[in-house]
């Protein structure tokens, strides 16, 4: 499985970030029908445009019938403008995080993706099922930058130990 980051800083620009309308033009060009799904995961600071690049996303590839699959991690979005398929919502409450861990905003969200993480090799499981009718998968993350380093240095550390 292939994983593009893009990662989005500020928000001067409109509409696809040229790298990435390059990466999926050239996966386009080069896709064949039995080829794995590309994997996007869409990475960035909070507020700086994840969500709106999935809906523009959804929209581009509804329009122009590319089978692609979509993923919100996001437990703490209130609104989402295009239909995933698979959403952590679904499944973790975010508010009832925090009163039942009585934690913060942030702390919130980590605890929410770490009780997702148990459930996760069903996601897999839909995903191994799907892939051969798939071209994308886009995954829509939260902002929180703690999210990845305490993953990052969780393994980081189990993996030198
Ligand atoms: N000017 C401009 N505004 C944008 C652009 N992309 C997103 N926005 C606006 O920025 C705000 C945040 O966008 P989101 O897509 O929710 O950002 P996000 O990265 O998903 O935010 P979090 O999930 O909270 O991390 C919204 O008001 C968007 O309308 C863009 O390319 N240009
Ligand atoms: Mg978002």
């Amino acid at each position: 499985m292939t994983i593009y980051c893009q990662l989005s800083f500020g928000k001067k620009k409109t509409g696809f970030p040229p790298i990435f309308t390059n990466i999926i033009k050239k996966k386009m060009a080069s896709a064949t029908p039995s080829k794995k799904p590309v994997i996007c995961l869409v990475i960035g600071m909070a507020g700086s445009g994840k969500t709106t690049l999935m809906q523009r996303l959804s929209m581009h590839v509804n329009e122009n019938k590319i089978p692609s699959y979509f993923i919100n991690l996001d437990p703490a979005v209130h609104t989402l403008h295009y239909e995933p398929h698979i959403d952590i919502r679904d499944t973790v409450k975010y508010k009832n995080v925090m009163k039942e861990f009585q934690l913060g905003p942030n702390g919130a969200i980590l605890t929410s993706l770490n009780l997702f993480s148990t459930k996760f090799d069903q996601v897999l499981n839909i995903l191994e099922k799907r892939s051969d009718s798939l071209d994308y998968i886009f995954i829509d993350t939260p902002g929180q930058i703690e999210v990845f380093i305490k993953f990052y240095y969780y393994y980081y550390y189990k993996n030198i130990k």
